[in-house]
C-alpha cells in the first residue's frame, strides 16, 4: 500500500468511529513542517528552548555518558530528526573529539532530511551524513543491519505523541536491537503546571491552531475533501494529574463533510471533536513504567535550568 493509500484508510477509518481520531504523523506535509519550525520559535513552546540549553550546555557531560570507544566507528542515529538545530550542538563537540562516526538523521519527512543535511553539510563539512526516510517502527530493522555499535538519538519530546502502549512497544523493540551497554539518549518533556503547558500548544500567534487545521486541508488537498476550515477550531486541553496535552479540532455547526476520494460523507454534531493529537509529559515514574522488562535502564538525566525538560541517557 502507498503512503497516500494509508493515509486516506486512516481517515476513513478514523472518521468513521465514534469518538473521531486522526493521527498526528499526518501533519507534516510540507506546510505542516514550517508550520511546526514556527511553533519551534514561538515564545510559548518552551520546549525547544529547554532542550536547546541541555544541548549547548552539557553535550561535553552527554558524550561522557555516551562511554565512546575512540578506537571504533560508531552510528549516531537520531529517529525524528527535525531541523537537526540542537544536534548540531552534540555533532560539534564530536568532531571536536576527532571520533569516527556516521551521522543518520531518520524522519518521516523527506523535505526535512533535504534541510537539515544540506545545512549540516555545509557547517561541518568533514561529517558523514546518511539521510534515512521513514517512519519509525518501519526502519528498525535497516537501521540495526551495519555491525558498528549505535548511539540512538530520539529527541524533542517526540515520544510523547504515541500513547503509552506504543510508546512502551516501540522502546521494547528498540531495546530488543540495541547491544548490551548501547544507549539511546531520550529528550523528554516533563509534567509541570497547566498554565506553562497548555499555552505551548495554544500559541498567541495562532501557529498552532493553523498547524492543527492544516490537517484538514491536507485531507481536502489529496483526497478532494470538503472541509470548510472556517468551520472547525483548534481545541487544546491539558489538565497535570493526566501529565497528556491533548489537540482537538472541534466542529462550531452540525456540518457534513463530502470526501471524494471515499465517494462518502461523513455527519459532525455542532461541539463534536476530532482527536488528532497527544503530548505526553513524563517523570521518572512513568518513563520507568514503560521501560519494565525492556532491559533497558536510565543511566543519567540532564536537566535544563527550569527542570522543565529532561534528556535521559538510557542504557541497555
Ligand atoms: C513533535 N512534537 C513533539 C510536538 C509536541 O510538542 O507534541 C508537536 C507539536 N504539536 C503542537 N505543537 C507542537
Amino acid at each position: 500500500m502507498t503512503k497516500n493509500t494509508t493515509f486516506l484508510k486512516d481517515v476513513n477509518d478514523g472518521l468513521s468511529q465514534k469518538v473521531k481520531h486522526i493521527s498526528s504523523k499526518y501533519f507534516y506535509d510540507k506546510k505542516g513542517d514550517q508550520l511546526f519550525q514556527q511553533i519551534m520559535e514561538m515564545p510559548e513552546y518552551y520546549l525547544t528552548n529547554c532542550e536547546m540549553e541541555i544541548f549547548k550546555e552539557q553535550s561535553e557531560a552527554i558524550i561522557s555518558a555516551f562511554n565512546i570507544n575512540e578506537n571504533q566507528e560508531f552510528e549516531l542515529i537520531e529517529l525524528g530528526a527535525g531541523d537537526g538545530k540542537k544536534t548540531q550542538y552534540l555533532l560539534e563537540k564530536l568532531l571536536e573529539k576527532h571520533l569516527k562516526f556516521k551521522y543518520i538523521p531518520v524522519d518521516i519527512s523527506q523535505n526535512s532530511l533535504d534541510v537539515i543535511s544540506t545545512r549540516l553539510k555545509k557547517i561541518f563539512p568533514n561529517l558523514h551524513i546518511e539521510a534515512m526516510q521513514g517512519e519509525y517502527f518501519q526502519v528498525l530493522e535497516a537501521l540495526f543491519q551495519s555491525k558498528n555499535p549505535k548511539i540512538i538519538l530520539f529527541i524533542g519530546s517526540n515520544l510523547g505523541n504515541l500513547n503509552d502502549e506504543v510508546a512502551h512497544d516501540f522502546l521494547h523493540k528498540l531495546s530488543d536491537n540495541l547491544k548490551w551497554g548501547e544507549k539511546l539518549l531520550l529528550g523528554l518533556d516533563l509534567i509541570k503546571s497547566k498554565n506553562i503547558v497548555l499555552p505551548a500548544y495554544n500559541d498567541s500567534a495562532g501557529i498552532t491552531k493553523a498547524f492543527n487545521i492544516n490537517l484538514l486541508e491536507r485531507i481536502n488537498h489529496e483526497f478532494g475533501a470538503d472541509f470548510n476550515l472556517e468551520k472547525f477550531d483548534h481545541f487544546p486541553y491539558y489538565e497535570e494529574e493526566e501529565g497528556i496535552a491533548k489537540s482537538f479540532l472541534k466542529s462550531k455547526i452540525k456540518q457534513s463533510v463530502f470526501i471524494k476520494a471515499l465517494n462518502k460523507s461523513f455527519e459532525f454534531a455542532e461541539g463534536e471533536l476530532i482527536t488528532t493529537e497527544v503530548s505526553r509529559k513524563y517523570n521518572d515514574k512513568i518513563l520507568n513504567k514503560i521501560l519494565e522488562n525492556s532491559n533497558m535502564e536510565i543511566q543519567e538525566k540532564f536537566l535544563d535550568s527550569e527542570n522543565y525538560f529532561a534528556d535521559y541517557i538510557l542504557t541497555k
